[in-house]
């Protein structure tokens, strides 16, 4: 029997889940008896016995599953479940836990950051020299130049710098940033009371939360990607990933793809919202990012066309689309919250007409942004009398009518949870690349919906979700580096792997199980097929396609970790 718990812990008054699990294929249909385990404390004493429900056969597991809740365990404390001669890792019941979290998820985010010397008094034996400093060309110049038509000294030279890594690559690509940034942004926006703890960054106490320090970071670096007309850039990368060396052993040619529909709706959002966010901070700089996101929309409005070109020389990240409407919709939407001007109101429900279920919160639909940014006063808890703008009968239609959405979306998902013996809010085949996201952005759903409903069972969801992530899952992982007895430490993380130094960064979100057969070579021959897909996941440094890291898994954890710190 696995027993497997949230290796990080619980809080105290929140409800506690724990699974225990054999493999269906190890032994045959138990009968469907509870078990009685003991929860002692991690010196020894057993303070309360339960018996685990059982659930039956769990699809994404391939598990028979028995289910604990032993909500009633509210002492602090470090504890270990006990079934026969099986003992579980040592978790914590504790206040301060999903703080403490999220002030290491928050750092990861400088420990991604790009152009800048990382110094031992903020990274400890994590310091390292400043990388890709060197001037950027265009790709379509460069281009030229391979072929001999352009010499060196003709390209345009770019000096664009900054930035956070993406992810395990050294690339910067424009719609994966704002996809980060809006998560995090609406976290301080609706939980600004779970950011107060210093990141110790070299521009902590400034007088400014860390969390916008270390984001203010990452949107200088997207102000550059804004080409002259007002289009954006879609990602400044070297034209093939890097070895496996240190950043600043990167020295290949920066290169600046073409400009995107996406990307530059993305930015006028990101640009519109940093402008709301940062005004009581710095004025200068939210007319700036207002200025920025204005012209861009210009750009947009005389580009209705969608414009996206996959350069297939160029063997980075793709972040390719199908469609800008959910996009085109969020930098309308953030644009009228931001100014209040009716037109931009206008466009952003003629999308909004247009998405088939717009409650979408990962990189390639980012349309559940919309959302946050229409129902932003509510969200913040403010009675509607407290608004800046008084709201039209239009935009009350909007509103309910977005509500309704995210009400049934979170209803179903409930369904889904209830269907899934560990509890998290995914069906057997949507174990894909980077399935963590997923996860949380369902996480963040359902904390949205708590926000507007405070139904209990919504904030029940989130914790199942960060349970999930931190232990509570078929592996036996928890999918934060440095959190948890047994947390994955093997990233596909160049700096990870090229620094030597036996412990790893913490505070990574693994990208997760992947339960398709698009998988990375290493993966593919050490997962048999037919593993049940929560179980599809190794932790070696090789498998991109199950253990990379990216901004855009740790901002959505960063989310739910900000709701359950602040909800309590
Ligand atoms: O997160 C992306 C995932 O959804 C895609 O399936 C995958 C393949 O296109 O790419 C992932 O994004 C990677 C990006 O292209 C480059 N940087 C690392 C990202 C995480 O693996
Ligand atoms: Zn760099």
């Amino acid at each position: 029997m696995n027993i497997y718990v949230n290796q990080m812990g619980y809080l105290p008054n929140n409800n506690k889940t724990a699974i225990l699990a054999l493999p269906q294929d190890a032994c045959t249909q138990p009968t469907n008896a509870p078990v009685h385990v003991q929860i002692c404390e991690a010196g020894g004493t057993c303070i309360l016995e339960k018996d685990a429900i059982f659930f039956g056969s769990d699809d994404a597991s391939g598990d028979y599953v028995w289910q604990l809740d032993f909500s009633e365990l509210t002492s602090p404390g470090s504890y270990v479940i006990r079934y026969a001669d099986k003992v579980s890792y040592p978790f914590s019941v504790g206040d301060g836990l999903y703080g403490s979290l999220n002030i290491l998820l928050s750092k990861m985010l400088y420990y991604q950051r790009c152009g800048m010397e990382l110094t031992e008094d903020y990274a400890g034996h994590y310091a390292r020299k400043a990388c890709h400093t060197a001037p950027t060309v265009l790709w379509t110049e460069y281009k030229k130049f391979l072929d001999g038509e352009l010499s060196e000294s003709t390209m345009q030279k770019f000096d664009i710098r900054g930035g956070w890594h993406d992810a395990g690559d050294y690339g910067r690509y424009t719609t994966a940033a704002a996809c980060a940034l809006g998560h995090i942004l609406y976290a301080y926006r609706f939980f600004p009371e779970a950011f107060t703890a210093s990141l110790n960054i070299p521009e902590s106490g400034n007088g400014i939360p860390d969390i916008l320090n270390e984001c203010r970071y990452e949107l200088d670096w997207m102000l550059q990607m804004q080409a002259a007309d007002g289009s954006v850039y879609h990602k400044q990368t070297t034209q093939n990933h890097a070895a496996f060396v240190m950043p600043h052993e990167d020295t290949h040619q920066m290169l600046l793809l073409p400009p995107s529909s996406m990307a530059t709706a993305d930015f006028v959002a990101t640009m519109a919202l940093a402008s709301r966010i940062y005004r009581p901070f710095d004025e200068a700089f939210a007319d700036r990012a207002l200025a920025a996101a204005k012209k861009s929309q210009t750009w947009l409005e005389t580009h209705p066309e969608f414009l996206f070109e996959h350069v297939k020389e160029c063997r980075t990240g793709g972040y390719g689309d199908r469609s800008d409407i959910d996009e085109r919709m969020w930098a309308a939407m953030e644009l009228f919250r931001t100014t209040g001007e009716a037109g931009y109101f206008e466009q952003a429900k003629h999308f909004f007409d247009a998405h088939p279920n717009p409650v979408q919160y990962g990189w390639g639909d980012i349309s559940g942004f919309t959302g946050w940014a229409l129902l932003e006063d509510e969200l913040m808890g403010d009675t509607i009398a407290n608004k800046t703008f008084g709201i039209s009968s239009d935009e009350s239609k909007f509103r309910n009518a977005y509500k309704t959405l995210l009400h049934k979306e979170a209803d179903q998902l409930s369904d889904v949870i209830a269907a899934c013996g560990y509890g998290v809010a995914l069906e057997s085949n949507e174990y894909c690349w980077g399935s963590n996201l997923t996860v949380l952005n369902r996480g963040m759903l359902f904390a949205t919906v708590y926000r507007l409903t405070l139904k209990p069972e919504y904030h029940r969801a989130v914790i199942r979700q960060m349970d999930y992530l931190l232990g509570v899952n078929a592996t036996d992982y928890s999918y934060v580096t440095g959190v948890g007895t047994h947390a994955f430490c093997n990233p596909h993380n160049r700096v990870t792997v090229a620094d030597g130094i036996a412990e790893t960064i913490p505070g990574y979100v693994s990208g997760g199980a992947n339960g398709t057969r698009w998988i990375d070579p290493v993966a593919r021959e050490l997962i048999p097929e037919g593993t049940p897909s929560m179980k599809c996941f190794v932790d070696r440094w090789e498998c991109y396609s199950l253990n990379e890291i990216t901004i855009y898994w740790n901002s959505p954890a960063i989310f739910c970790a900000a709701f359950l710190d602040s909800t309590k």
